[in-house]
């Protein structure tokens, strides 16, 4: 038997060829440093933006029309919890806490997706993040349930399950809108207006200036590229739109018969790079709702400290 060290390069060839053959690498298996690097960076932010994502939305709690719309956001709102949940799981069989992730959410020094920091200034908001942002972020998660890490694939199974709910409530709620008053038509439409750039730019910057995506596609973290997937949204989600009258905002929105693909125009990717820098319309406003919420959370996880300390601690 040949007991003597494997070398780095033995080590990652027989990596990437496990990867090839289709087999999902697992927490303890050897992985190289810039693939953990890579997953608890893409793993952390999507927890986060689960979080963060609870926000512009659970703001209309107090206000939804009805009971029954009410029970439907709560359920919501609490999925995203429950999702935020396990992705940090994912990520902590990396090797890095829970504790120094939410660390870095709260002073600042991590990203989440830029389409929450967006306001929701009417009920219709409530809708479009349903069937646009949910949307594309089902149509990246099914992805990812591809990628190449067992723990965040198989997480990708209930995401996209719970998500694909999403989006019926927030069709739902707007298909309703749509065909009620002319003042409830528009403001569905206006919601639009205001969710489809943001909501383009959520699925990564452009392939030509996606910094991580050459790793990130060679590991098979991510099967598909940004540019695929973006396409891959708009050829879905038009057609839904324009058969309830909904237009998206694009001048140049059109189906090109030759490419079998609707021909959009690219959102500003200058917005993009500003807002996940910090200077968005709500930023500010998420990240202290944020920090309200851990203080107050501080003695429960106290409570359980202690708990768990008690039960550890041994029997005199
Ligand atoms: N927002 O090279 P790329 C949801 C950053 S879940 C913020 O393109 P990558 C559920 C990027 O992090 C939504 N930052 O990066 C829900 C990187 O920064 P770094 C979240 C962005 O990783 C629904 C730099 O720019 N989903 O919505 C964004 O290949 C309703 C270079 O960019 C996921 O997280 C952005 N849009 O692609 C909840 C899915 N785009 O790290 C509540 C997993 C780029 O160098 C209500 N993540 N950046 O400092 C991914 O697929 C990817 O990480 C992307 C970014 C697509 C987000």
């Amino acid at each position: 038997m040949d007991v003597r060290e494997r070398t780095y390069e033995e080590k990652i060839t027989e990596f990437e060829a496990r990867i090839a053959r289709g087999e999902k690498i697992e927490p303890g298996d050897w992985m190289p440093d810039e693939y953990r690097k890579q997953l608890i960076r893409m793993i952390g932010q999507h927890a986060h933006s689960e979080i963060v994502g609870m926000l512009p939305e659970g703001k209309w709690i107090p206000h939804a029309p009805g009971f029954r719309r009410k029970l439907t956001l709560i359920a919501k709102v609490q999925d995203e919890a429950g999702h935020g949940q396990l992705l940090y799981r994912a990520a902590e069989t990396l090797g890095k806490s829970r504790e120094e992730m939410l660390e870095e959410l709260l002073e600042g020094k991590a990203k989440y997706s830029n389409v929450f920091n967006y306001p929701t200034p009417t009920w219709a908001d409530v809708g479009m993040i349903g069937w646009l942002v949910d949307g594309a972020a089902v149509v990246n998660q099914r992805m990812i349930a591809k990628s190449s890490y067992g723990p965040y694939a198989r997480a990708m199974k209930r995401i996209c399950f719970e998500e694909s709910f999403h989006i019926k409530q927030g069709q739902d709620l707007l298909i309703k809108m749509v065909y009620g008053t002319e003042e409830q038509k528009q403001m569905a439409q206006d919601a639009l207006n205001r969710w489809w750039h943001p909501t383009l730019m959520m699925l990564g910057m452009p392939d030509s200036d996606s910094p991580h995506l050459e790793k990130l596609k060679r590991w098979g973290v991510k099967v598909k590229t940004n540019d695929e997937l973006r396409q891959e949204f708009i050829d879905l989600v038009v057609p839904q739109l324009k058969s309830v009258g909904l237009n998206p905002p694009d001048d140049n929105l059109y189906y090109d018969e030759k490419t079998g693909h609707w021909h959009f125009t690219e959102p500003d990717y200058n917005e993009l790079k500003r807002v996940i820098k910090g200077d968005g319309p709500c930023n500010k406003e998420r990240m202290e709702a944020r920090r309200k919420a851990h203080e107050e959370g501080r003695w429960v996880r106290q409570a359980l400290a202690v708990a768990k300390h008690k039960r550890e601690a041994p029997a005199v």
